[in-house]
């Protein structure tokens, strides 16, 4: 059955693999520029997504580069996110999975800010956003290994909106016995029938669309990915410079 175009243009901003507190090599002060570079950079995302009027920002799994990002780091993030009224959607990745005493377990981004979501259903979970005809699902990751699979129960797509998925994984373009971790299939992508396809993990910006899913990695910013969804239904994906 065919659900029918959506009835309202969105716009959408996906990046991933920002990494922030990576390691960095060198003196005090040497490791305190990488600090100021990665959030530099976490911040020219969100001024893009101000500058670009996007309605929604997903970010596509290893935001945070480990489990351990001290409290002011956080506090640096909400910051930025405070600057958006339009709805955040994290999905963690292996850097910052979901683990007791994680970065998510020892923070609820949603205080204060309740257009901020952290996807943390283990057998995945729909976000619902009615004002923009659109849903969002994604699947939380306790753990990065061979058997968690980024898109494994993702729902038939839902009549009269977008419907956008978020997967941190490694993509394979066949069916085969995965050799890494949290394996993400071409066949799964083509399967779900969603419009877009948010991916994260690997670094590299690359198009993996399939059959009319489109589905993309953003890369490590530099640049990110802005979406934009007709009302037809016709998907535009375009690199923004940060
Ligand atoms: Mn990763």
């Amino acid at each position: 059955m065919n659900p029918g175009p959506p009835r309202r243009a969105l716009r959408v901003l996906h990046t991933a693999d920002v990494h922030l507190d990576s390691d960095s090599y060198g003196n005090a002060e040497q490791r305190a520029a990488h600090r100021e570079r990665e959030r530099r950079m976490f911040q020219r995302i969100i001024d893009r997504a101000l500058a670009d009027e996007i309605d929604l920002l997903l970010i596509a799994g290893d935001l945070f580069d480990h489990n351990r990002v001290p409290d002011e780091t956080i506090a640096f993030v909400q910051a930025e996110f405070a600057r958006l009224r339009q709805p955040v959607v994290i999905l963690p990745g292996n850097h910052d999975c979901l683990q007791p005493k994680g970065v998510y377990d020892r923070h609820d981004f949603a205080t204060g800010a309740r257009h901020v979501h952290v996807i943390q259903g283990l057998d995945g979970e729909t976000l619902e956003f009615p004002e923009l005809e659109a849903v969002v699902w994604g699947r939380g990751m306790p753990e990065h290994e061979l058997a968690f699979q980024p898109l494994a129960h993702i729902p038939s797509r839902l009549a009269g909106h977008h419907c956008l998925a978020l997967a941190h994984g490694f993509f394979y373009d066949e069916r085969q016995r995965p050799e890494r971790s949290s394996p993400i299939f071409a066949e799964e992508i083509r399967d779900t029938g969603w419009d877009y396809v948010a991916l994260g993990h690997q670094h590299v910006q690359a198009d993996v669309s399939q059959n009319g899913v489109a589905a993309w990695y953003a890369g490590s910013p530099g640049t990110v990915l802005r979406i934009d969804f007709a009302a037809d239904g016709g998907v535009r994906v375009e690199a923004r410079a940060l």
